[in-house]
């Protein structure tokens, strides 16, 4: 039996950055993939990276290819009725988003992690978890024609939604909260210039898409279809026709088809387990949470479990203290569940649910009130950026929660801790609404 500090499950975004930063402290770890490295890196997922992301990946040191080949975007546009308002970020926020592809991210880190000389195990069968609720827990797995055994002192399940972490948790610890949409998404990838040079979300009476990018030469599209859509169904001219008749005229024109490098779909679903933490067990990602796509938010809240995972962790072999891996899912599932929240706010805003004509003129009422309200825009625009991180105040964490308490917290804490406003508050001016067509 081999032994180490941090046995990682799952050589997604969550389990390669988790290595990288806890390697960067001395802390030993070890991470088992199922899938090959070809697979890995094959797949086509997130573009949107919230700037607390950005700033882990840059304090993991593997942040140089993004700042070089990142697009810095202040704004997005959403279209209907053929006509699109732009939402300023950064006049509403002070903040923007980088596009950089998860798959570039992967790559990254991926090399980082071999550089290192710790590379991820590829190809792992018949991983099983063992004796987590106890102080000694082992993995156990099948890898390179035999067997092999580790024990540890912490398991991270950074397996996605299908992995085996969350599901080797007694069911009866668990708590799960699930809606699934009766939709999905059908993105092809193709080597032609984006439509606009921002993402574009468009609502339409024959369903949602997207205008997305990886580079100013590769663009990444998406059409609402149904859940159960077969993909020899859409063949590439037939996608790009959707693709135009979704979009307001004027976006529509700009749109350059050609073939297609990858076609893929999605399904769409809302999904959180509580805790995210049982004994020495803690699930990272998309293994304890999923979110629909249309916010962009699930690899940034994959990225903000693992930097709070990497921080109680080296608190706790630096010093011994383990309040912070006490507190992890607690501290986790706040800024959690407020991105479920948008995420279905967004999606529910953005797509076609129905053929009830009611549905889509509440919608076009919504968005209507949206383009013309500065206080409904900055708070899409905040939600996007990405929220502030949860404050690690126990007291006023239950304030937040119990108005009761909220009296009680105010005497007890000192005043140096009670919520300041947000220093780019002062910066929120009305922007004018920019209507680009129609
Ligand atoms: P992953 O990426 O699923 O990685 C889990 C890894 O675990 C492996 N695995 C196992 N390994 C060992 N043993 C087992 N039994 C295993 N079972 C599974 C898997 O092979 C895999 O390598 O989870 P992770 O690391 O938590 O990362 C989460 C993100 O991938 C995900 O949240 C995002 O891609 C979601 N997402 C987006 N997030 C954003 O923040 N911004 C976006 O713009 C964005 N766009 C998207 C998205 C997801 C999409 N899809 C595919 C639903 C767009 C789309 C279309
Ligand atoms: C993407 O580029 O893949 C992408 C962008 C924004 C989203 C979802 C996906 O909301």
């Amino acid at each position: 039996m081999s032994r180490t500090q941090v046995a990682i499950i799952g050589a997604g975004p969550s389990g390669l950055l988790l290595s990288q930063l806890l390697d960067s402290q001395g802390i030993d770890n070890i991470v088992l993939e199922r899938q090959s490295r070809e697979h890995v890196i094959g797949r086509i997922r997130a573009g949107v990276l919230e700037q607390g992301t950005v700033d882990l990946l840059l304090e993991a040191g593997v942040g140089g290819r993004m700042q070089h080949e990142g697009l810095i975007h202040d704004g997005f546009s959403i279209g209907f009725e053929d006509r699109a308002f732009r939402i300023d970020l950064r006049a509403l926020t002070g903040k923007a988003v980088t596009v950089y592809g998860q798959t570039e991210i992967t790559k990254d880190l991926i090399d980082a992690r071999a550089a290192a000389g710790n590379p991820p195990a590829f190809e792992v069968g018949d991983i099983s978890l063992h004796d987590f609720e106890l102080d000694r827990p082992i993995v156990r797995y099948f890898h390179g024609g035999r067997s092999h055994e580790i024990a540890c002192d912490f398991i991270a399940g950074c397996d996605g939604y299908h992995g085996i972490s969350r599901k080797s948790v007694p069911s009866a610890a668990l708590r799960t909260f699930e809606r699934t949409y009766p939709f999905g998404w059908l993105g092809i990838l193709a080597d032609v210039p984006p439509a606009s040079h921002e993402l574009v979300y468009s609502n339409h009476a024959r369903g949602f898409a997207l205008c997305s990018m990886r580079s100013p030469r590769r663009s990444r599209y998406y059409v609402q279809c149904a859940s159960d859509e077969k993909l020899e169904a859409w063949p590439d001219e037939r996608f790009w026709d959707e693709l135009v008749s979704r979009l307001p005229a004027d976006i529509a024109r700009t749109v350059v088809a050609g073939p297609s490098i990858e076609k893929s779909i999605a399904p769409l679903r809302s999904f959180v387990v509580e805790p995210m933490q049982f004994g020495k067990l803690f699930l990272v990602g998309d293994a304890a949470h999923i979110v629909p796509p249309t916010g962009a938010k699930g690899l940034n809240l994959a990225v903000s479990d693992v930097r709070a995972l990497y921080r109680a962790l080296s608190a706790h072999y630096r010093t011994g203290r383990s309040e912070g891996l006490h507190r992890y899912s607690e501290q986790c599932l706040r800024r959690v569940w407020k991105a479920v929240r948008f995420s279905w706010w967004f999606t529910s805003v953005m797509h076609k649910f129905s053929d009830e004509p009611i549905a889509h003129r509440l919608q076009l009422a919504e968005l209507d009130y949206l383009a013309g309200s500065h206080a409904a825009l900055a708070s899409l625009a905040e939600n996007y950026v990405g929220l502030p991180e949860p404050r690690l105040c126990p007291t006023l964490m239950a304030a937040d929660h119990h108005p009761a308490l909220t009296r009680r917290a105010a005497k007890l804490t000192p005043t140096r801790r009670v919520r300041r406003p947000d220093r780019n508050a002062d910066r929120l001016s009305h922007p004018p609404i920019r209507w680009e067509t129609g």
